[in-house]
């Protein structure tokens, strides 16, 4: 038996992306009913074999029977929408950053904390992208090894600011002037996402540290973050630096990494294995490689780690939240 879903933001790129996903894992959708603004209304997108009307999200669109939401509707919709839909009894799965550090919604990456799920009062937040292809592979060294600090340098690509930041990265290819990004992105890596803090980090850095500490359920680690965009349409691409409480043997150590999940290894420098945006795209794994001993401390790694950021670090992670759901209902 299937269930009933509804997507808020259906018609933006990580909307379209949940319907793709629900199709490629094929989720057992019964219903399935597609909500954005009213600018959408009356638009027909595609599911399985069958069309689907958009319609404009307002306070009744919920007043059917409807287990699971998925929204992509930016932080203001989530807040307004989310509390509504969970008091019809429908459990929501936000991609916002609007309630990922509410202490009482729990914050869910499958392969790190799916146990969090079990305290959920009707809204799951999804974490951020680079957050979350971060801590899939972090997980299983954690808990072996214990992190203690991170330094993390991301290259982030343009879909993370939506379709309006793929459309700035085609204009400034062209050289016609941004539009989204404050420099042009062609030619550059920008050193600036999201706005910037009193303390110089960026809203989007200090995701990375606070949002870790909380999908880890461990506040005692360490996150030095440094977020930037490049001009790659798909796949951000993260540098990091671990340092260990624990010593290691760097064959366990890839070991743990083989066998994780979620994690596909590709680490063969002789023959230029490792992970890369266009090798990532398309699909839900966060790829690893560049593994490395960082001898300047007592025991450190260096890792190179590349994930989809429209599929794993938003819908795709959305949708295997809503697997660990159904497993349950
Ligand atoms: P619309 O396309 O009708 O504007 P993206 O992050 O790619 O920009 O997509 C944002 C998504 O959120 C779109 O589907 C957009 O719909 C939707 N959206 C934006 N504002 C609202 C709103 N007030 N109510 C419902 N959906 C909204
Ligand atoms: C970016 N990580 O690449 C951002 C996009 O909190 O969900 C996702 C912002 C968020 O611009």
């Amino acid at each position: 038996m299937g269930v009933n879903v509804a997507i808020v933001g259906a018609t933006g790129m990580v909307g379209n992306t949940f319907i793709k996903v629900l199709e490629d894992r094929n989720f057992p959708v019964d219903k399935l009913y597609l909500f954005a603004s009213s600018k959408s209304a009356g638009k027909k997108l595609k599911f399985r074999e069958n069309e689907y009307t958009v319609e404009e999200l307002n306070e009744n669109s919920f007043d059917r029977d409807i287990q699971i939401a998925l929204f992509s509707a930016g932080g203001s919709t989530s807040k307004k929408y989310a509390p509504i839909a969970a008091s019809k009894g429908i459990t929501v799965i936000d991609n916002s950053s609007a309630w990922r550090m509410d202490e009482n919604i729990p914050l869910i990456v499958p392969e790190v904390n799916p146990q969090d799920i079990s305290w959920n009062k009707g809204i799951i937040a999804n974490p951020n992208c680079s957050t979350i292809q971060m801590v899939v592979p972090l997980k299983p060294l954690h808990d072996k090894y214990k992190i203690k600090r991170i330094v993390v340098s991301t290259y982030q690509a343009v879909s993370g600011a939506g379709k309006k930041g793929v459309d700035d990265l085609e204009r400034s290819l062209k050289g016609e002037p941004n539009q989204v990004f404050p420099y042009p992105i062609a030619n550059n890596c920008l050193p600036h996402i999201d706005v910037f803090l009193p303390d110089g980090y960026t809203k989007e850095e200090m995701k990375m540290v606070n949002e870790t500490k909380k999908i880890m359920n461990d506040d005692s680690i360490k996150v030095s973050p440094t977020a930037v965009r490049v001009p790659v349409e798909i796949s951000h691409s993260e540098s990091v630096n671990l340092e260990f409480e624990k010593p290691y043997e760097m064959e366990e150590l890839k070991d743990l990494l083989k066998n994780a999940p979620g994690v596909i290894l590709r680490d063969d420098p002789d023959n230029n294995i490792y992970p890369l945006a266009t090798i990532a795209k398309g699909h839900d794994e966060v790829y690893v490689g560049r593994i490395r001993r960082d001898e300047t401390v007592y025991s450190g790694l260096n890792m190179w780690i590349v994930a989809d950021n429209v599929r794993k670090g938003a819908a795709s992670n959305a949708v295997q939240i809503a697997e660990l759901l159904i497993k349950n209902i």
